[in-house]
């Protein structure tokens, strides 16, 4: 989310010993790449650390490291970066850091080079294999209302009875499920202290208003076209309102008997029937900054980590409590009687994908998504360039409400297919290249 200028400029400024960069969804990648090739332009000389939830090692050996002439190292873990750094800034540690770091990084591109095929499906053999439905018969619920619904300053106390706790503990890198990691021998009683912090800071956060959330979700009548999602004006049911292209599976696992789409749970133009694409999009990073000010101010990092990572669990718990009011509104979620661990286990009809997640890996969907909603006037949510949103604390996504419809990979495909899917998205094959470059065969 910072240009490469503002983070170059920046570190000569400040004459700073390391660059550091951190990615957390797919199109930061690619920016890595630009930030390598720009410190070489520049001829700079300092080494540059890679880190985050979408890199690796491969990854930056194989794309980022041939870049830059000088040092480009991977961290898996920010714990590694001291180790690393201390390294990089002792002249003698830094030449055997160096020379094991090349050499590493030379066998995953011969590792890459040589890695074994996989077997892909053609794209037409691969369509031709969709997920079946029978068309006539299935249950196609109709929502209650069609059009837009805005969730203005809904309440925290609502959204924290659907937290999921577990991927808290990821956050700060403690192992194990929720609750049966507080009985964990090695890691249980920082568990318990880490989750009674939060608890203690999310009264906080709700009895003194320290963020707000908004949101704002609807139903659209719809029909698929081959991979595309056809959206079309609740007012107006013949008029097409967008288009949303799909990808789909193309890597032929052992027994696999089809390839899917998002697109296969829409029903088809030519079944004669209307179907409906749900769609939201949820903040509650709104306001963060005044509280992330004040501890940066007090220099208390812990308490500044603990109300980004409570406000992540916070966006993530109202997501599900939005999709739960979505299978209401589709009448199929009426009778659903939950539990917080049963919801967690996805035990209900249908699926919620967002882009960028496995069924959908291209981000750039969500400017139509965006479009769709009006997110950024309803739910004062941005899109960065790079297709991050804005406040971090966001999510946004599609509602199916097939009654098989279930998360599926899309991991490879073919040039074909992306030549189909740029033409369906109005880009370049290059632009699409670019954005679908971790799925590219
Ligand atoms: C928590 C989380 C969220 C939270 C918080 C996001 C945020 N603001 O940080 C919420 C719920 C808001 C969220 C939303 C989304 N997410 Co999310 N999310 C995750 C999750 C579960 C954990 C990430 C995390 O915080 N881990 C804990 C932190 C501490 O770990 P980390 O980021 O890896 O960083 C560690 C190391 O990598 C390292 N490190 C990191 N940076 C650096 C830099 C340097 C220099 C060094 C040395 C080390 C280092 O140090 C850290 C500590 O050890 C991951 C899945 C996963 N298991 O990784 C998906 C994941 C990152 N999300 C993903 C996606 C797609 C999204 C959304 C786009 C979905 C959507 N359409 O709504 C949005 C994007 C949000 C946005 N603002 O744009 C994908 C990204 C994949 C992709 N193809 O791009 C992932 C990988 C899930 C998946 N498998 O599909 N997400």
């Amino acid at each position: 989310m910072v240009p490469a200028e503002v983070i170059l400029d920046t570190a000569v400024e400040k004459g700073a010993d390391v660059i550091g960069l951190s990615g957390l969804i797919t199109p930061s990648l690619d920016e890595m790449i630009a930030v390598a090739q720009e410190m070489k332009r520049r001829g700079m000389t300092i080494p540059l650390l890679i880190g985050g939830a979408t890199t690796s090692a491969k990854h930056t050996a194989v794309k980022v490291a041939p870049e830059y002439d000088h040092i480009v190292a991977h961290c898996g873990d920010a714990s590694q970066a001291v180790p690393v750094v201390e390294a990089l800034i002792d002249p003698e540690k830094r030449e055997e850091f160096d020379k094991k770091n090349r050499a590493e990084q030379q066998r995953d591109r011969d590792m890459f080079g040589k890695r074994q095929q996989r077997k892909l499906a053609s794209y037409e053999e691969a369509f031709k294999r969709r997920f079946a439905t029978d068309w006539e018969t299935v249950d196609i619920p109709t929502p209650a209302f069609t059009g837009l619904k805005v969730l203005d300053d809904f309440p925290l106390e609502k959204i924290r009875e659907y937290i999921d706790w577990s991927p808290f503990f990821l956050t700060w890198s403690l192992q194990g499920k929720y609750p049966k990691i507080f009985n964990d021998a090695t890691v249980g009683e920082e568990a318990r202290k880490l989750y009674d912090d939060a608890n203690a800071m999310l009264d906080r956060i709700i009895a003194e208003n320290w963020l707000t959330a908004k949101g704002v979700y609807g139903f659209w009548p719809a029909n698929s076209e081959r991979d595309d999602i056809i959206v079309y004006d609740p007012k107006q049911a013949d008029k097409e309102l967008m288009r949303f292209p799909m990808l789909r599976q193309q890597w032929e696992r052992k027994g696999q008997k089809e390839f899917r789409s998002l697109a296969d749970y829409i029903a088809p133009l030519d079944s004669g029937r209307k179907d409906y694409l749900g769609a939201f999009a949820v903040t509650t990073g709104l306001n963060i900054e005044k509280q992330l000010d004040r501890f940066e101010k007090e220099h208390d990092d812990y308490q500044s980590i603990m109300l980004k990572s409570v406000a992540d669990r916070l966006a993530e718990a109202f997501a599900e409590c939005l999709h739960a009011q979505a299978r209401i509104d589709w009448g199929f979620g009426q009778d659903e009687k939950l539990s917080n661990d049963e919801l967690i286990a996805e035990k209900y009809r249908g699926i919620r994908p967002a882009f960028g997640y496995p069924a959908c890996p291209d981000h750039t969907p969500k400017w139509k998504l965006f479009e769709l909603l009006q997110a950024e006037k309803n739910a004062h949510i941005t899109l960065t360039d790079s297709l991050a949103m804005w406040p971090a604390s966001s999510v946004s996504g599609l509602y199916f409400a097939h009654p098989e419809s279930r998360y599926f990979s899309v991991t490879q495909i073919t040039e074909e297919q992306l030549e189909d899917y740029a033409k369906r998205s109005g880009m370049e094959i290059e632009e699409a290249q670019k954005w679908l470059a971790p799925i590219l065969d």
